[in-house]
């Protein structure tokens, strides 16, 4: 039964910080690929863009790849809002578009609405909407033209933009939690309008890992909304795990475990399981 492993947030190449995470490397991720055919990285895998941490971010996610690249499995990289790449995709259509995948930089107007980088983000973010407002790609690839306005600003690079900063200023910590609270509501609100078929979004960029079902008022379809968390503060990481068979695809979320040292999948889901049956026509 081939397994497809969804991971998101890994940060490569971001400092850690007291009382943050355990340090991420290639090795210390090894043992989470024993546990996939595929595996697709769903953004922010490494802060490729960022001055001060690029040269590491890029060492170890190249390092990561080729371990991948031995054990066989195949990588699929997604753009995130760190490690936004024209030669990526913005967005997954899995098993005949069951299920959506996308990093989640795209939801809503400000896709980090507590950093100083804000309003160039939102700024860039509006104009390069404008420009292609109705097609999920023109969505997608203007959260990408404003991840990199970002880091295309000098500023931003002495600014703290990780969540750990957050801690520093209640005002960041107030509008991290109202973020987080309409965060699986944007999420809904955008497949509702880019993939209505979709059975299950998957996505990351929050940092707060869990599973949603959001009920779209208007048309009491629900929604379900899997968000993988990250690898540093203040989330642990999740992995969303889907074996698929010629009838049915199993879907979870799953916690990832730090233990000596090494990152492994926890052997039970930490979620409720889903289970969806494929049509007898289907193709993979
Ligand atoms: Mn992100």
């Amino acid at each position: 039964m081939p397994r497809t492993l969804i991971l998101s947030d890994l940060h490569l190449g971001m400092p850690e910080v007291p009382c943050g995470r355990p340090q991420r490397t290639p090795q210390s991720l090894a043992p989470l690929l024993d546990e996939a055919d595929r595996l697709i990285l769903n953004g922010d895998s490494a802060d490729i863009h960022h001055n001060h941490r690029r040269e590491p971010a890029v060492r170890m996610l190249e390092e990561f790849l080729a371990l991948a690249s031995r054990a066989r499995i195949c990588v699929t990289q997604v753009n995130g809002n760190h490690d936004d790449d024209p030669t990526h995709v913005d967005h997954i259509d899995l098993f005949d578009g069951a299920v959506f995948v996308t990093h989640g930089h795209a939801f809503g107007d400000s896709m980090l609405p507590w950093t100083p980088a804000h309003k160039v983000i939102g700024e860039t973010m509006r104009i390069a909407r404008a420009r292609n407002p109705k097609t999920i790609e023109g969505f997608l690839r203007a959260a990408g033209e404003a991840a990199m306005a970002q880091w295309n600003d000098p500023a931003v690079h002495n600014e703290p933009t990780a969540l750990i900063s957050i801690g520093l200023n209640p005002w960041r910590v107030a509008r991290v939690l109202t973020w987080w609270r309409a965060y699986p509501r944007a999420a809904a609100a955008f497949v509702d309008r880019f993939r209505p078929e979709a059975k299950l979004l998957v996505c990351g960029h929050s940092h707060r890992a869990g599973s949603w079902m959001v009920r779209n008022p208007r048309t009491g379809g629900v929604r379900h909304i899997l968000n993988t968390g990250g690898f540093t503060f203040p989330s642990s990481p999740r992995a969303v795990v889907i074996d698929d068979s010629p009838t049915t695809l199993s879907i979870e979320l799953r916690a990832i475990l730090h233990r000596g040292g090494r990152y492994k999948l926890a052997p039970r889901a930490s979620e409720s399981c889903w289970r969806i049956q494929r049509p007898a026509s289907a193709t993979r």
